[in-house]
């Protein structure tokens, strides 16, 4: 058996999720995972909020609370939004865990150790009004590279480069507005730069990962890598292991995606009872990102790992572009923004996923929703075309056949064509799937769905109810093999019409192959699964926007 260790990139537990987030990230891998478990495969499909880190100390502070409190509040409120939206982890942890505190100071010790960290004074961006050294996303310029005005200190959005603050040209405070000044403190930096060849040659080597992201990663390695600064002096982090470093704590991007890997040790020696650091290393790793933290997954990542040496490097590191809305990027503090939890108050979850899938490629391009595109494509495939079929069957054994699925009285060439039609879609839906290709998985259940519709129609099966045996039967196989196909995609909506099927047949993928003999089954009186969107919600939501 393959066992899979399935991530996503962390949440800041900072704010609420928001479509954005899902299309890139959760939602495919959602999907990949409930496809495993259909197969039968051992996944296990974790994450964790991001929970240290300045912006968030700041915000905590602001808002009267203790760090912790507030990272709690974020997490439990990620929490429901991700199950509501059937994001199926089967764990949910934190990176202020114990766990992951004692894993990224094994880290940084392992790595101080072997000579890949050093201390160098820094001088570093303080504000003196707010008498406090400011974070990266609190100090904005001008990027040192492309120019670009208004960038935050953690890297240009323009050219997509990472830097650190002081390298912006004019920074300013982002809190106040002051003018920053310069003082020292003694920081640790990681040799990112030693290690330019052994990723170069790791990049070269593995064939699962993009190749438009692995060659700008090498156009990175070739400009020549920097090292990295790994320290700050504020109270909520992990604290740096070493004597007389009181108030230093270790930056975000060092311990969060060590999260990955303390979060899943955590479950599956829990749940499984094995040894978590041998479970890490015999399985197929995937971390599933969005394109703007490249940079952290395909070189800070995977540097830290093979500095230490004990724990795997992922084989995938599925990556895809930045939603935009209406062509426009997201953007909270202008009110050009859509949350998760806000978009599910109109809309079922299944509707949004279905969306999603259909407009997110597996690749860099930028997703474009657009409240209309939703409405067209819901009203237009998912109900005409998917849930007429579905509809138009399932009523059809209710009314004409009591309700019980017909046995076959004999095969035409046209029955025989849908009848292997029928039993390649699990091979078809499932090797996109395979290779991450959410969007054309969907799209080949929709190209079934469209040939159903036609076999049916073909038939004519209203015109002679007792000789319409066969069609009906395979129909009603096609309808089954949708319930099992849709569930990775539509799971409230699979389990829905699962049961209207009756519980009593087994639910595998393998089984879309050669799917098991339906006749006699007695079905559930079918209902609606799938209605056209409500035009007023439309207009509500483009109206929120201010459009
Ligand atoms: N929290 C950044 C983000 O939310 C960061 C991801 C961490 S993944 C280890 O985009
Ligand atoms: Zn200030």
């Amino acid at each position: 058996m393959r066992s899979i260790i399935v991530t996503c990139a962390l949440p800041y537990a900072n704010g609420e999720i928001h479509l954005g987030h899902v299309a890139s990230t959760y939602l495919p891998a959602d999907i990949f995972v409930r496809y495993l478990r259909l197969k039968g495969e051992r996944v296990v499909f974790s994450c964790a909020t991001d929970d240290f880190g300045t912006p968030i100390l700041i915000k905590a502070e602001e808002e009267g609370k203790t760090p912790e409190e507030y990272v709690a509040y974020w997490h439990e409120r990620d929490r429901e939004d991700f199950e509501r939206f059937g994001i199926s982890f089967d764990i949910f942890y934190r990176t202020s865990s114990e766990e992951n505190i004692k894993l990224a100071q094994y880290f940084f010790l392992k790595l101080y150790e072997r000579n890949y960290i050093y201390k160098k004074e820094v001088s570093q961006l303080y504000c003196p009004n707010c008498r406090k050294f400011l974070p990266d996303r609190y100090v904005k310029g001008t990027c040192p590279y492309c120019n670009a005005p208004g960038q935050y200190g953690d890297g240009c959005e323009a050219c997509g480069k990472t830097f650190s603050p002081d390298e912006l040209i004019d920074a300013s405070c982002s809190i106040c507005g002051a003018k920053p000044i310069y003082r020292t403190s003694e920081h640790f930096i990681f040799k990112l730069s030693e290690f330019s060849e052994r990723l170069r040659e790791w990049l070269l080597g593995n064939e699962n990962l993009q190749e438009d992201v692995k060659n700008y990663v090498l156009r990175w390695i070739k400009e020549g890598l920097k090292d990295w600064d790994i320290t700050r002096d504020i109270a909520w982090g992990v604290p740096i292991p070493l004597p007389s470093c009181e108030g230093k704590v270790l930056y975000g991007w060092f311990d969060n995606h060590i999260g990955y890997i303390s979060t899943t040790i955590k479950y599956v020696e829990e749940e499984y009872g094995v040894d978590g650091k041998e479970f890490w290393n015999s399985s197929e790793i995937y971390h599933f990102i969005g394109k703007d933290i490249v940079y952290h997954h395909y070189l800070f990542l995977p540097s830290m790992r093979m500095g230490v040496g004990e724990y795997k490097l992922p084989d995938f590191i599925p990556t895809r572009g930045h939603l935009l809305l209406h062509k426009h990027k997201f953007s909270k503090s202008r009110g050009w923004y859509i949350s998760l939890r806000r978009f599910m108050e109109e809309f079922p979850p299944d509707y949004l996923r279905f969306y999603l899938t259909l407009i997110t490629h597996y690749d860099q391009s930028d997703i474009n929703f657009e409240l209309e595109d939703f409405r067209d494509k819901i009203n237009g495939e998912l109900v005409s075309n998917l849930g007429n079929f579905i509809h138009r069957a399932l009523t059809f054994v209710w009314n004409n056949f009591q309700g019980r699925v017909p046995s076959p009285n004999g095969y035409d060439g046209t029955d025989l064509e849908f009848k292997r039609e029928l039993e390649g879609l699990g091979r078809s839906v499932g090797g996109e799937i395979e290779r991450n290709h959410m969007d054309r998985a969907l799209r080949a259940i929709l190209d079934f769905s469209k040939k159903c519709n036609q076999y049916f129609q073909s038939k004519e099966p209203w015109k002679d109810k007792a000789g319409s045996a066969t069609c009906i039967n395979l129909c009603s196989a096609a309808v089954w093999a949708l319930s099992i196909a849709l569930e990775p995609f539509m799971p409230q909506s699979a389990n829905e019409l699962s049961k209207i099927l009756s519980a009593k047949i087994e639910r595998r993928w393998d089984l879309l192959d050669s799917p098991p003999k339906l006749d006699g089954l007695r079905i559930g009186r079918p209902s609606i699964l799938f209605r056209k969107v409500d035009e007023e919600k439309i207009e509500r939501m483009i109206s929120e926007l201010g459009i």
